[in-house]
């Protein structure tokens, strides 16, 4: 038979399988489904095709969704994202994978096309997107696969306004779930991911000590939450830069300085600067200009727009010296000058490998849940609509982690459960709860 898949190196598979059992311990979610569903396999019959970062992660995802029956064909969302041994790990089992880092935008699109060749059997039945491309790509250039389809779940907040964009102009021709907006994504993915990625970039690009120095976060939302946290731990004076009232009013509740990153500068305080704000512009060359000397700038936001690197790598009178990959410090002609990570692009991404697998769990078992309940329950789901995961499900998720923990849940006695009126196996929350 020949080989269904393209990976950069097949000799990395032995590394991989061996990083993908460590992180298998670390996914307890994607574990009990495996444990819970083994013997009734809801995905017997499941095509998917696949298109989320092919990383050590997803490929706990991907094995898991084989245990409940599926067959599945995967690409990565990205074309830099992939971990090469990951991919060569997954290959090595004889799964229909097409990944590698570094590939050119052709060769992307034409490892996204692959997942949708199932040859004789007509097509995927199920879609996992992270972004929308592969979603698009089905929409605009296989139209006929579309009836065939059950639906899409969809990863990211990008993937998610796609959706619910061409649901509004009645173009989106299959059910979708978006599984971003579910609490033990959200959560995980913002605040608690970052709260632990965010000190491992700046600490492998740099060694340096936060505990004594002035941290600058700029957003205090959920990533920002989670950054300030962290650097609040480590012994960082933290200082918040808002937009929003109601978000500044939360960080001084809980203690921080919030200030305008004109007035922080003028005043000489900032070692380190992170931008979480999904904004753009945030730091400007003028900022940047004025900075106290070797001051470490970086991104955990937007992916590429939060910082002003271009005057940086452009002009002629700022020196770039490359310290290492994705580590790079600018002198001004003044002669001061910063420590820009990641050239300004993700600096949890760049600089360390994202969230740690438990917060990946969180969100794949979401997925795992959208995709068996699209496969089995289709008659819940009208196409052109995009639902989020019920309430239910999500309390499944959060429930499936706190056994790996260690926690107990208290049970609701039956008049307490009358009294909250809730029911008693939940869901437990009304629908506008914010948590
Ligand atoms: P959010 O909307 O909850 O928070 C962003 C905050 O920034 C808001 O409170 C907003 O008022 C504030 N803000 C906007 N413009 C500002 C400005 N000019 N100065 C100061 N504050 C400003 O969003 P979030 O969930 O925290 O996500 C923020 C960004 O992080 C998004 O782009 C998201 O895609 C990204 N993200 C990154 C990762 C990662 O792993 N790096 C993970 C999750 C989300
Ligand atoms: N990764 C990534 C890595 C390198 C990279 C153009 C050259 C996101 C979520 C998860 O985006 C991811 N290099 C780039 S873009 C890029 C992107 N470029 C841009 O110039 C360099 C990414 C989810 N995740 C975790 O967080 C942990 N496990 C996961 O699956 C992974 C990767």
């Amino acid at each position: 038979m020949s080989k269904d898949f393209k990976i950069k190196d097949i000799s990395l598979a032995d590394w991989g399988r061996k990083e993908i059992k460590n992180a298998e311990k670390e996914m307890p979610g994607l574990m009990a489904l495996r444990e819970k569903y083994k013997k009734k396999k809801p995905l017997q019959g499941a095509r998917i095709s696949g298109a989320v970062h092919m990383t050590i992660q997803t490929a706990v995802l991907i094995e898991t969704l084989i245990e409940l029956g599926a067959e599945v064909r995967w690409a990565s969302c990205n074309p830099f994202s992939t971990q090469d041994h990951a991919a060569a790990a997954i290959a090595a089992k004889n799964i229909p994978v097409f990944a590698w880092k570094g590939e050119t935008e052709e060769q992307y699109w034409w490892a996204i096309e692959k997942t949708l060749d199932w040859g004789k059997k007509k097509g995927p039945n199920l879609l996992i997107d992270d972004g929308g491309d592969l979603t698009t790509l089905v929409h605009e250039k296989h139209p006929s696969m579309l009836k065939n389809i059950y639906g899409v779940s969809e990863e990211t907040t990008t993937g998610v306004n796609r959706l619910y964009q061409m649901m509004k102009n009645q173009t989106l021709k299959i059910s979708a779930i978006n599984v971003n907006d579910s609490v033990t994504k959200s959560k995980f993915d913002n605040l608690y991911g970052c709260r632990e990625s965010l000190a491992d970039g700046i600490k492998r690009a740099t060694d340096i000590m936060i505990a004594g120095k002035e941290v600058v976060v700029c957003g205090y939302g959920g990533v920002g939450k989670g950054c300030v946290q962290s650097m609040d731990g480590f012994g960082a004076r933290v200082l918040v830069t808002e937009i929003d009232p109601i978000c500044a009013l939360q960080a001084v509740m809980e203690g921080y300085e919030v200030s305008t990153l004109e007035e922080i500068i003028d005043n000489n305080e900032g070692d380190i600067f992170v931008t979480a704000t999904g904004n753009k512009n945030v730091i400007t060359l003028e900022h940047m200009k004025e900075m106290k000397d070797e001051s470490i700038v970086c991104n955990i936001g937007h992916f590429d727009n939060e910082i002003e690197v271009d005057p940086l790598f452009n002009r002629k009178d700022i020196k770039r010296i490359n310290i290492k990959p994705l580590v790079d410090k600018f002198i001004f002609p003044d002669g001061h000058s910063i420590i820009l990570l990641s050239e300004g692009r993700l600096v949890n991404l760049g600089n360390a490998t994202g969230h740690p697998s438990f917060v990946m769990s969180a969100s794949f078992t979401n997925q795992v849940l959208a995709q068996i309940s699209l496969f089995n329950e289709s008659e819940k789901y009208e196409e052109g609509i995009v639902y989020r995961l019920p309430k239910k499900l999500d309390e499944e998720v959060a429930k499936l982690h706190l056994e790996k923990l260690n926690a107990d849940l208290t049970e609701l006695t039956q008049k307490q459960a009358e009294y909250l009126d809730v029911p008693i196996e939940g869901p437990y929350k009304p629908d506008h709860y914010r948590y």
